[in-house]
This record gives structure tokens, C-alpha cells and sequence, in this order.
């Protein structure tokens, strides 16, 4: 049997909004799959999708159910993802497979940049990218390769502490992606407001990221403009503790030889653990700030 490829289906609300040239605000899935127990995810994908239309932007979840790469889900969907056991953690190298095997998953930060851009979508809001990880032989989230190749403005909390922050920012400005401080000249570290690095440039407001992301592909650059905007400061954690955190956790995953994709869901599961909730705390409440601040860019991206 042969099939037909690609098997994306856009829901009639997101099409009908790229259509018109409305605001719309792509979220990604591994979040939900992976990132979160369940009915954490479900709430927080929720209260995602209410923020955006609530600054009247139309949200689309990015997930792919039974082979087929969804754009916009419907509530039931939502649910019935938030729900599944032993889901796929689809990256752009799974999506081949997931399309002919008719998988079912949520999409990394990587797959949705490429099923988002697919679509028509020019904004897209995560927690944290994936990174360059540490003391590992040789661990690189493709999140980074396809911030380098997909022209998309993504918007995060910078990377998670679990990584290693100044490498990660080196292989971005390698690939020449432009990483923009929204309101900061910070690097935040995801559950800290600055990881004592730099963005590398600072944005005032969503127009001027509109404006740098338009100058920066007026050049035929075809890389992303990564967003960075620090977690609320009321729910940040202080360095240390997380440090500390992320020690025993690094030192967990490797002496039960945990590789591969099941390293992030790991980590990120054994500092929540860590952190007694501190940090899962931290990462809903950004979730949720990044969807603002991601609305905010697809208003001015469409033109108010
Ligand atoms: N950050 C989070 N929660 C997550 C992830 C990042 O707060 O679940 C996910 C994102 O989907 C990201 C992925 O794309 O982890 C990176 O995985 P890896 O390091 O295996 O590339
Ligand atoms: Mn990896």
C-alpha cells in the first residue's frame, strides 16, 4: 500500500485564521506527553490555549494522533493526548516514521518549528528549548539544529538548567540564530531569571521583535528568532537550589545509563522531584507567561 505523504491536517479554526492573516500561536506537545503528569498537562495546555484567545489570537497545538501531524486541536483531542500512556516523544528524525507507522506523540520544540512552518504559522511559544547537554560525550538537542534552519520566532524561557548554558548559547550564535531578550538583556535559565549569560540583543517590545526577525530574513538568513523572556519572578527559583537539583539528577541519569530522548523527561521529572514540585511550579507558570508574550508577537506579526 502506498500512502500519502505529507499526512498534516490543519483544523478548520487555525486554517481559517491563517487564511485571513489573523494572529495565531503555535504550542508544541512534548510538553503535554512528556513534560508533565497528567492532569498538570492537560490544565496547562488548557490555560495556554485560553490565553491566547484571550488576547484573541487563535491557538494551535501541534501534536501528530495515528500517523497524522495535527495542527489545532480540538478540546477532545487535547484530552485524549493528555491522557495517553507510552506516547512517542516525536522529534524531526520521528516524524518519517511516525507518518508511515501511524504513530500517535507530542512534538518537540524541533517538530513543531517544522509542522508550525508547514502550516503557515510564524510564532510559536514553548518553556524551555532543548540544548547542548553537559559533561555528556555528545548530546545535542535537534531543537538547536532546526532553530538554525526553520525561519519561525520562537518564544522560551531560555534553556533548562539541566543543560549546559553557555555552550548551548555558542552553538546558536554559530548558527547565527538571533537570541532576543524580551524586556532583558538577560539569558534566563528557565527556572532562574538569568543564568549570567547575555542575550544578544535586547527587545523592548513584541514590535521590535517583529522588526529584528523581518531585517534578520530580509537577508535570506533561514534560521529562527529565538525569544527569551524570564520566568515570573515571582515563582523563579533561586540558582543554587536548582543547581543543586540538577547535580543529583545528572548523577541519577547516569548511573542508571539513561540516554538518548529519555534523558530530558528524566532530568526534568527527577528536579520537580528534587525541587518538591518547585520547579513544575516554575515551569507552568512561564508556560503560560510565554504564551502572552507569544501572543503579543503574533498580534504585532499580523499587523496589531
Ligand atoms: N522543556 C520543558 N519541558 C519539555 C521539553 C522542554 O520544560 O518537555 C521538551 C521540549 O519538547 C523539547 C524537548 O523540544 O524536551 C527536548 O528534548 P531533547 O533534549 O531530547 O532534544
Ligand atoms: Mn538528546
Amino acid at each position: 500500500m502506498s500512502l500519502e505523504f505529507p499526512r498534516i491536517q490543519i483544523s478548520a479554526e487555525t486554517e481559517r485564521a491563517i487564511q485571513a492573516g489573523w494572529p495565531v500561536l503555535a504550542f508544541e506537545s512534548t510538553v503535554i506527553t512528556h513534560g508533565l503528569p497528567h492532569p498538570q498537562n492537560l490544565k496547562l495546555a488548557q490555560d495556554m490555549e485560553q490565553v491566547a484567545r484571550q488576547h484573541e489570537v487563535t491557538p494551535a497545538t501541534i501534536a501528530v494522533l495515528e500517523g497524522t501531524i495535527r495542527v489545532g486541536l480540538p478540546a477532545d483531542e487535547l484530552d485524549r493526548l493528555s491522557r495517553m500512556d507510552k506516547v512517542h516523544k516525536i522529534s524531526v528524525r520521528d516524524l518519517g516514521p511516525a507518518m508511515a507507522r501511524g504513530w500517535s506523540g507530542g512534538t518537540t520544540v524541533a517538530a513543531t518549528m517544522v509542522a508550525a512552518q508547514q502550516a503557515g504559522i510564524g510564532v510559536f511559544a514553548t518553556g524551555g528549548i532543548g540544548g547542548v547537554h553537559r559533561g555528556a560525550p555528545f548530546d545535542v538537542s535537534a531543537d538547536l539544529l532546526q532553530l538554525a534552519r526553520t525561519p519561525i520566532i520562537v518564544v522560551c524561557a531560555g534553556a533548562k538548567a539541566i543543560l549546559d548554558l553557555p555552550a548551548t548559547l555558542e552553538y546558536l550564535e554559530t548558527q547565527s540564530v538571533p537570541v532576543v531578550g524580551y524586556q532583558t538583556e538577560n539569558f534566563p535559565a528557565f527556572y532562574s531569571l538569568s543564568s549570567g549569560l547575555k542575550a544578544s540583543v535586547k527587545a523592548d517590545s513584541a514590535q521590535e521583535v517583529v522588526d529584528i526577525a523581518r531585517a534578520h530574513w530580509s537577508l535570506g538568513n533561514q534560521g529562527a528568532v529565538l525569544v527569551v523572556n524570564p520566568p515570573p519572578k515571582e515563582l523563579a527559583l533561586p540558582n543554587a537550589a536548582v543547581e543543586d537539583a540538577v547535580q543529583q539528577a545528572l548523577g541519577e541519569c547516569e548511573r542508571l545509563g539513561i540516554r538518548g530522548q529519555g534523558v530530558t523527561p528524566f532530568l526534568l521529572n527527577r528536579v520537580s522531584e528534587l525541587t518538591r514540585g518547585g520547579s513544575m511550579e516554575a515551569n507552568l507558570g512561564l508556560l503560560v507567561d510565554n504564551a502572552r508574550v507569544g501572543c503579543e508577537i503574533a498580534r504585532a506579526l499580523s499587523g496589531g
